[in-house]
């Protein structure tokens, strides 16, 4: 079912159902290779959330600031390359939203314990923010949140379950949002744990 839940920012609940266990396989093969890590923001505290990447970008924070680069500092090679499965369904999701040609070069994978979270925040580190981000959560559900432009303008909250895929586009790129502390619990695909896939055009 295809909801609109903000301006350009649409939900495709259970949309990656099908494709979960695929997508996990993916996820770890990528992990094998780029560990997911805890990386540090600029202001110096250790994010929450474990992260890692695929394709020819991928995002990461250190003291130095928040950027791309295309190559894992952990391991000082390339990240992965992004699956075309990725690439695919993501364009898909897309284009199941309303945004033609979606080719995206960048795979942020969020990891999620019990207590994660992910503080209020833009996206902004993307060249050209015309392009939507398509977002697909696996694993125990995430309270979600999404405000406005403005840091302090009012926030809605929405509950992501496995297999749900969100397009973030139009004015809904630019929204600040983040996610509530994870409730404890058991998924039966991925225990403890959410994983979040985000697929954007970085360059
Ligand atoms: C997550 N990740 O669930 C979210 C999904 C991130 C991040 O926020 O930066 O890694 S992406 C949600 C998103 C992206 C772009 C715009 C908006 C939401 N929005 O306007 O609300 O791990
Ligand atoms: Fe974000």
């Amino acid at each position: 079912t295809r909801e609109e839940i903000g301006p350009g920012a649409v939900r495709l609940r259970g949309w990656a159902l099908p494709r979960a266990v695929e997508l996990l396989a993916a996820v770890e093969a990528i992990a094998a290779a780029a560990p997911f890590r805890h990386m540090v923001t600029p202001g110096g505290f250790e994010m929450s959330v474990a992260m890692t990447n695929c394709g020819a970008a991928g995002w990461v924070t250190d003291r130095a600031g928040y950027r791309y680069a295309p190559d894992d500092p952990l391991t000082g090679r390339p990240w992965p390359p992004l699956p075309v499965a990725f690439g695919d369904l993501a364009q898909a999701a897309a284009g199941a939203a309303g945004y033609r040609d979606f080719q995206p070069d960048a795979c942020l994978i969020n990891r999620y314990e019990p207590r994660a979270r992910l503080t209020l925040h833009q996206d902004r580190d993307e060249r050209d923010k015309g392009h939507p981000i398509v977002s697909l959560s696996l694993g125990l559900p995430a309270i979600f949140q999404f405000g406005g432009l403005k840091r302090a303008d009012p926030v809605r909250r929405v509950t992501l379950l496995h297999g749900d895929v969100v397009v973030w586009g139009g004015a809904a790129r630019l929204f600040h949002h983040g996610v509530l502390p994870l409730k404890d619990g058991t998924h039966p695909l991925l225990g403890k744990r959410r994983v979040n896939l985000t697929l954007r055009r970085a360059w």
